[in-house]
């Protein structure tokens, strides 16, 4: 059986998520991020020397990055599930957005939410509108590449999805990218909240409503 080191409101909950999608069954071991600094408790850096989170332990297999075990967990138990087959003309896309999801965007708007943090609500910083733009052209290409498709590769929910989640779901509570004039990122949203696996996912990670709702950034560090 799988452990799942979940941290409070964090990218764990993929994994999570994963595994109630495949109907696998795990074990939580939940943490709390430190109410002032959002960080994790060094209790963590026991399980993995970095000390953030998710942390999955299969057997002997001890293994961090979300990406990294989303695809682990599907190459070992997915039986083809939740991925596009390496021949399929949607492959490219399947891969490029489950990629995208880390280290573009959500690498993105990490960088906005501090700058927006050291810089402060009365900053005239010109880097601010500059991130802003950078960002707005992130949601452009991905608003339309949803009005096109219904899931991000393609017809079929998969773990492309799952990836792309977080940064328009959860990561609000720290950082809201904004999605007022982005009616197909809502849509795809509506779809994927309404999945039963997602929300049993939701209710495990200690979400006590829908993370997908706008409910503004509430957990801004320092
Ligand atoms: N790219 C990593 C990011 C890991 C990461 O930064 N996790 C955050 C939660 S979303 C964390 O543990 N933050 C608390 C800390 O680093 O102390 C992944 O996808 O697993």
């Amino acid at each position: 059986m799988f452990t799942v080191y979940h941290l409070n409101v964090s990218q764990s909950e993929r994994i999570i998520w994963l595994l109630e999608e495949l109907e696998l069954p795990y074990e939580l071991r939940v943490y709390q991020r430190d109410p002032v600094t959002q960080f994790a408790p060094t209790e963590l850096r026991r399980v993995h020397p970095l000390g953030s989170a998710p942390v999955l332990r299969d057997g002997e297999i001890v293994m961090a990055e979300s990406g990294a075990i989303v695809e682990y967990v599907l190459a070992r138990y997915g039986n083809g599930r939740l991925v596009v087959p390496v021949r399929s003309p949607q492959y490219p896309d399947y891969l490029y957005w489950f990629h995208y999801a880390n280290a573009s965007l959500m690498a993105q708007i990490g960088v906005n939410w501090i700058a927006a943090m050291v810089a402060g609500p009365n900053s005239d910083s010109p880097l601010l509108p500059t991130l802003r733009e950078r960002l707005e052209r992130h949601l452009e290409m991905v608003e339309d590449h949803l009005s096109r498709a219904a899931y991000f590769a393609g017809t079929e929910f998969t773990a492309a999805d799952i990836m792309m989640h977080f940064p328009f779901g959860t990561m609000k509570a720290f950082y809201n990218v904004g999605l007022d004039n982005r009616p197909f990122i809502k849509a795809w949203l509506a779809r994927i909240s309404a999945r039963p696996g997602y929300q049993r996912a939701m209710k495990a990670a200690g979400h006590e409503r829908d993370p997908a709702l706008d409910w503004g950034a509430t957990r801004s560090a320092f």
